[in-house]
């Protein structure tokens, strides 16, 4: 029997995927940038399907590329060597109703952001990650890659979010954690080691989930400022703020190109080099809050505010849309950074210069989360240089003792750079932890860590 032949017996005829036409959409990522081919896609429904899939590949010596909603933008979740069968967790929607009591809920790894924030809000509660992938973006994905956002100032990061999780190991064994219990110290906490593991240790198939009670009383700004530093000083006094709930940077060239994609205005009468978009949100209207903080601020250059829902999400877009302009104007080398916020302001003035130098004439385009000072350097017209560039990008963060993968994760894309971040002892102990777990080097080949060169 071929393995295409077991896997249609465990899934179903049309849950295995062989035509290209058919695979296609699964074989190239969100950015155009990565692109491979797999020997098949197979769809299965539920835990027990995932766990037979595995088992049939692992027979077989078939490795296999996990996906879920396939907006990763490192090169995690697409084939690479022709050999993987695609693994997409996107059947798995089951979402259980909300446990009011312990403010949790119980979700399959296929279901997206969006069907989880808006499941949250009907039971009077919400959900603690927003990011703007997220009506692809599915909870297995978001827990693998430990994804970030726009409220990790105020929730922490995916990981945080996750109180246990069954998932599927290389040889079909399922684990399964799921009581949500507050306190448990009952040994090593596999929950959390899978949470950013990127599908390298195991297969994702159901993640518990703490939820947050709803602030449903916001005030956006959107200010111009003169420089980095002008940010970083209101992010400062901001802190103070008990309702600060995000703080966002971009720079003149996005919010242009963003303008441009989407249609929308100048916010102010005048250009500003850079923009900050801070938020506060509470159980009473902070409008006042807001203001009266804004008029202590000698930086600004500018500020709008908005209160209504419609209002806010225009002033959002500014930042909200630059990943979705930018890919509408090429294909870019995307970078995902973070330093210490002490050294963010050199890190921006000398990225475009460190660009200039490697790819002549490409444009580089700054925006991303100030409170954790992380960047996203996304650079266009890049030509064929994209390898140069990541590794002069990459070290010249790493020379700020940053980190090469900030909130995307490290997939194929950054691999090779791993060390830049992590210690060799780190690493070391990396590759035992994935010699225990997936000792055939079956899941995610290639992705986090590439054999030593
Ligand atoms: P995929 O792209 O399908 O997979 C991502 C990685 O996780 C791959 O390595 C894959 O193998 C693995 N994986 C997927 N599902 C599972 C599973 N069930 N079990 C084990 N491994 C699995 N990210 C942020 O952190 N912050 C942001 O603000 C943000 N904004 C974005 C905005 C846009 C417009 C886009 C396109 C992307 C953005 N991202 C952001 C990146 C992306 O949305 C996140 O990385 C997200 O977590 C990926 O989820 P996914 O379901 O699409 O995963
Ligand atoms: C964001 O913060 C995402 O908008 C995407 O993490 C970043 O496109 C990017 O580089
Ligand atoms: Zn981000």
């Amino acid at each position: 029997v071929t393995l295409v032949a077991s896997l249609r017996d465990i899934v179903g005829e049309t849950h295995v995927l062989v035509d290209p036409d058919l695979r296609a959409p699964y074989e190239t990522d969100w950015t155009r940038r990565f692109t491979g081919t797999a020997r098949c896609v197979v769809r299965p429904a539920s835990t027990d399907e995932v766990a037979a899939v595995v088992r049939v590949c692992a027979a077989a010596g078939a490795p296999i590329v996990v996906q879920g909603g396939n907006t990763g933008l490192v090169n995690g979740g697409v084939p690479a060597s022709g050999s993987e069968v695609l693994l997409s967790l996107a059947r798995l929607r089951d979402l259980e109703p909300v446990d009011v009591l312990e403010a949790q809920v119980t979700a399959g790894a296929g279901v997206t952001l969006e069907a989880l924030q808006a499941h949250a809000r009907a039971a009077g509660l919400d959900f603690g990650v927003d990011l703007a992938a997220r009506s692809a973006a599915t909870v297995g994905g978001l827990v693998a890659t430990n994804a970030g956002g726009v409220r990790v100032l105020r929730y922490g990061s995916m990981r945080h979010q996750v109180t246990g999780l069954e998932a599927v190991l290389a040889d079909g064994t399922v684990i399964s954690r799921l009581t949500g219990l507050a306190k448990d110290n009952t040994g090593y906490d596999l929950t959390q080691l899978l949470a950013g593991s990127e599908g390298t240790l195991g297969i994702i198939t159901r993640v518990r989930l703490r939820l947050v009670p709803p602030l449903p009383a916001r005030a956006v700004a959107l200010i111009g400022l003169s420089s980095t530093g002008d940010a970083l000083s209101v992010l400062a006094r901001a802190r103070r703020l008990p309702g600060l709930a995000a703080a966002e940077v971009c720079y003149a060239s996005g919010v242009s190109l963003v303008r441009t994609y989407a249609g929308l205005g100048a916010p102010f009468s005048e250009d500003f080099p850079v923009y900050l978009l801070v938020e506060l949100a509470g159980g009473s209207d902070p409008t006042d809050e807001l203001l009266e903080f804004l008029g202590g601020c000698e930086e600004i250059g500018d500020a709008t505010v908005a209160s209504d829902a419609a209002g806010r999400t225009k002033l959002w877009a500014y930042r909200e849309a630059h990943t979705e302009a930018i890919s509408a104007a090429g294909v870019p080398v995307k970078l995902d950074v973070s330093v210490p916020l002490a050294a963010l302001a050199d890190l921006v003035a000398e990225l475009p210069t460190t660009v200039e130098k490697v790819a002549p004439g490409a444009r580089t385009i700054l925006f991303g989360h100030l409170n954790e000072g992380n960047l996203h350097v996304n650079i266009l017209d890049a030509g064929a240089s994209g390898v140069e560039l990541t590794d002069a990008v990459l070290n010249l963060v790493a020379g700020y003792r940053g980190s090469i993968s900030s909130e995307h994760g490290v997939g194929r894309a950054k691999a090779r750079w791993l060390a830049l971040s992590r210690t060799p002892a780190e690493i070391a102990a990396m590759r035992r932890i994935k010699a225990a777990l997936d000792p055939n080097g079956l899941l995610n080949p290639g992705v986090l860590l590439i054999d030593a060169e």
